[in-house]
């Protein structure tokens, strides 16, 4: 009854009756938020409003991972369903597109089934050739902060402007490109993001003849972090508090896991040397804390729509971010901190609202999830497994999730424990309850072995050979088309 109520309040309208008119599916995706969310507790002071507001009218899934930790092959895999050890998308070089002839991904999935497929912002990789256009009826591109710096190869949908005399803004002169933060001259709703909040205001104040799947991405907290002044003043430099990071954090971390760890080290090391590092941690919660603001602004479009009782939210990040922790700044390592993402889910389907599910899940679920909630038929292609079980009872029995990043190196999260097997056979295990930030690697204590092998009996058995990078193509943007190199 609780279906029929729900079918009843549809705001499609006008529709005949026979045909029950199918919920609406309204995506907002953030880009590199970690768990420093009000709701799921990585920070304690950081303020997340409107998602914790999300989260008590909802599910909240406190034990969400990535399939990937880094945007790409996390976006891949969502949008596919197909984990990065069957698609073979492992990183940000590789078109999925050409990689994955037939697939069909959600948009498309959805438009084949009646569906009106829309989009704006980032939602899929952001740079030319990930994004196809013929997935979506509608798709309004990435408005980015710092145009100076979006080369026209990459974004030819971008109008250059010259590189602002304050460029970089974090004041450490020598890094070039994307790792600035600060406050822009501009005010908060002449941010490029606010351009994917607006769309999203106009969609849902239109008259859908159709069900519609839309997808909002937003790019913070991602870098470069440019909030106005107002969420800078929010964090008070003198009251952050900065990661847990012991000298020796580093010494039980197997050689593959130091490799992931090392990469962009000198940003991390530059940032220590000069002193920024609490302007780092301050610049990351001022953009979580705008990105929820706008989130918060798509949430009221929503409610004050004709869609606001027969629509699905889904709320993702597509990985998480380190702050130092591990001597790391950025993502691409199989650490909670890179793995472990904000995920709820909100409206008809969702039962026992405002209580938090603990069971391991991955963002590889989330298609499958949407197809079984909107009455679709399955997807054969899916690897992920259909979140509705814990959605309507929070104590539904779950598998451990997954963290691919390149072939043969898996992470497993339970609800209690991780184990990470890396390619060279280095392994970690590590108490999650008792050593939240993973400091003490306890995969050599023999009382222990049961554990790494139930949880390995969870890896994928084999991973494919990684796709090939863009550079092996001659992409053509205005056609949108891949055509090999080789081919000369
Ligand atoms: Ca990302």
């Amino acid at each position: 009854m609780h279906r029929r109520e729900f079918f009843a309040s549809a705001g499609v309208g006008l529709l005949s009756a026979a045909a029950p008119a199918r919920p609406n599916v309204l995506m907002i995706g953030v880009d590199d938020m970690n768990d420093w969310v009000g709701c799921l507790g990585g920070y304690p002071g950081v303020k997340t409003p409107n998602i914790d507001r999300l989260a008590a009218r909802g599910v909240l899934f406190s034990n969400a991972h990535c399939a990937a930790p880094v945007c790409n092959p996390s976006r891949t895999a969502l949008f596919t369903g197909k984990r990065p050890s069957s698609s073979g998308i492992y990183d940000n070089e590789q078109y999925w597109r050409p990689a994955l002839p037939g697939t069909l991904t959600l948009p498309e999935y959805f438009r084949k089934h009646g569906y009106h497929a829309a989009g704006a912002g980032k939602v899929l990789h952001h740079v030319a050739g990930f994004n196809p256009p013929d997935q979506w009826d509608e798709f309004q591109l990435q408005v980015f902060d710092d145009p100076w710096y979006r080369r026209a190869a990459w974004y030819p949908w971008v109008k250059r402007e010259p590189m602002p005399a304050a460029y970089p803004y974090n004041g450490i002169g020598d890094f070039q490109g994307e790792f600035d933060w600060g406050v822009l001259p501009k005010s908060e709703s002449e941010y490029g993001d606010m351009r994917a909040v607006d769309w999203a205001g106009q969609f849902l104040k239109r008259t859908h003849t159709k069900p519609f799947f839309a997808s909002v991405g937003l790019w913070h907290p991602h870098i470069p972090m440019f909030a106005p002044q107002e969420f800078f003043d929010m964090y008070p430099k003198d009251r952050i508090n900065l990661p847990v990071t012991p000298e020796d954090d580093l010494a039980d971390v197997p050689a593959q896991g130091q490799t992931f760890a090392a990469a962009r080290r000198e940003e991390f090391d530059r940032v220590v040397k000069d002193g920024k590092w609490r302007d780092m941690v301050q610049a990351y919660l001022a953009c979580i804390t705008f990105a929820d603001r706008m989130v918060g602004q798509i949430l009221d479009f929503l409610d004050a729509s004709a869609y606001a009782k027969n629509t699905i939210v889904v709320f993702w990040s597509d990985n998480g971010w380190h702050l130092g922790e591990k001597r790391h700044v950025h993502k691409s390592t199989l650490w909670q901190r890179s793995t472990h993402v904000p995920l709820i889910i909100a409206g008809p389907p969702a039962k026992q609202t405002g209580q938090a599910r603990s069971q391991p899940v991955s963002l590889v679920d989330l298609y499958p999830t949407l197809v079984d909630l909107c009455g679709l038929p399955a997807n054969p292609a899916n690897d992920g497994l259909t979140l509705r079980p814990l959605l309507e009872n929070r104590r539904a029995p779950r598998q451990p999730a997954v963290t691919t990043y390149w072939p043969d190196n898996h992470s497993v999260r339970d609800e209690r424990w991780r184990y990470t097997r890396y390619k060279d056979g280095g392994e970690e295990l590590f108490d999650e309850v008792s050593d939240p930030h993973e400091l003490h690697n306890l995969a050599g204590d023999p009382k222990l072995a049961e554990v790494k092998r139930r949880l390995a009996r969870a890896m994928p058995a084999k991973s494919v050979e990684p796709a090939l990078e863009r550079s092996a193509y001659d992409f053509d943007y205005p056609t949108y088309t891949y055509r090999l190199k080789t081919a000369k």
